[in-house]
């Protein structure tokens, strides 16, 4: 059975030099590590060493996809990505991470895929970059939750979500640090992974919903990780506004939508498995979404690359039929990994 990783981050020396650079956040510091905000920095040293591992796009990490049985990676510019820098630098960011993605592609055509990065500040470059990255053979835009100040659905980004949806392109809305606060204030173990990734996730994507972005670009695909960021076991409860009459957003939000928000969910949500080994989680994904809507990732290297493998793999106690489906299908379905 083919294995197809749909969640496998990398840096480049550029994104990295930029972030030693910058005395604001987010920073990258060889001591503490990565500093998405104040107080909420992700270890380096400790742990997983994970911003070092990140720049390999070469033969260290074809080997350890080989040691996991992963035969293609499809990779992504690691958070915060380009979004939150200023726009001249979020382009050269994005411009350098493309360039890199191809030069792996290239090398290594049939292990190694991207995600494209664009830089949202600058809608028009972003519309040029996409042609660019297509011909480079790059696949699905891999964007974050929040732009700093900024969130995907806003009416300024639509140009790019029609031209997505028109290439019939995944968005991989990938979590980044929550804006809130109060929430940061906890530090980095509330801000990120547990906690804060999945509620600014949860916040985009119903953000989304609430403008009516699906409404506008109903063929949208938005991938997200974690098993759907908790969104299978939520399908009714994001209703509950909507059955009361109080579902709509204020008039100086604008948008709103016309079917019921849970709706959207079904239609607009594909998952990938990375760092959730939950198998309950599985479970309620497959039965609320449906076997076509799960793929595998590994989120690596923030998680060792065959936990991820082995849970779909080894433990799920599924058929092989159906392990297909999500190892190497369903992705196959959703363009990525047109070598294999
Ligand atoms: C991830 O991609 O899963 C991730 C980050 C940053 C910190 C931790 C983490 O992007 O798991
Ligand atoms: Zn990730």
């Amino acid at each position: 059975m083919k294995v197809i990783d749909l969640e496998q981050h990398f840096g480049t020396k550029l994104w990295l030099e930029t972030l030693k650079n910058n005395t604001g956040y987010p920073r990258y510091d060889e001591e503490k590590g990565l500093g998405f905000h104040e107080n909420c920095w992700v270890p380096n040293k400790q742990g997983t060493n994970a911003y070092t591992k990140m720049l390999d796009l070469g033969e260290g990490r074809i080997r350890l996809l080989d040691d996991c049985g992963i035969d293609y990676a499809q990779l992504s510019l690691t958070a915060p990505g380009s979004e939150v820098f200023d726009t001249g630098t979020s382009k050269r960011i994005a411009e350098d991470a493309n360039n890199a993605a191809a030069g792996a592609i290239e090398r290594y055509p049939d292990r190694l895929g991207a995600y494209m990065t664009l830089a949202p500040g600058d809608v028009d470059w972003s519309l040029k970059e996409i042609d660019r990255c297509l011909e480079m053979g790059l696949w699905g835009w891999h964007t974050h939750s929040n732009f700093g100040d900024h969130y995907l659905d806003e009416k300024q980004y639509w140009p790019l979500l029609e031209k997505v949806e028109a290439l019939g392109m995944p968005i991989y809305l990938h979590p980044s640090v929550t804006t809130s606060k109060e929430l940061r204030s906890f530090g980095i173990c509330l801000a990120a992974p547990t906690f804060g990734f999945g509620v600014d996730t949860q916040f985009c994507f119903l953000r989304m919903i609430h403008r009516g972005v699906f409404d506008a670009f109903p063929g949208l695909k938005i991938l997200l990780g974690h098993f759907g960021e908790g969104f299978p076991f939520m399908v009714d409860r994001v209703n509950a506004a909507y059955r009361q009459g109080y579902g709509m957003p204020l008039p100086e939000i604008g948008g709103g939508y016309e079917h019921e928000p849970g709706y959207y969910i079904r239609q607009n949500l594909w998952t990938t498995s990375s760092g959730n080994y939950q198998m309950e989680a599985f479970f309620c994904t497959r039965d609320a979404l449906g076997k076509d809507r799960i793929t595998m990732g590994t989120d690596y290297p923030y998680e060792k690359m065959h936990e991820g493998v082995d849970m779909l793999l080894k433990e799920a106690p599924i058929s092989e039929a159906e392990k297909e489906r999500y190892l190497y299908t369903n992705a196959k379905a959703l363009g990525f990994a047109k070598n294999l």
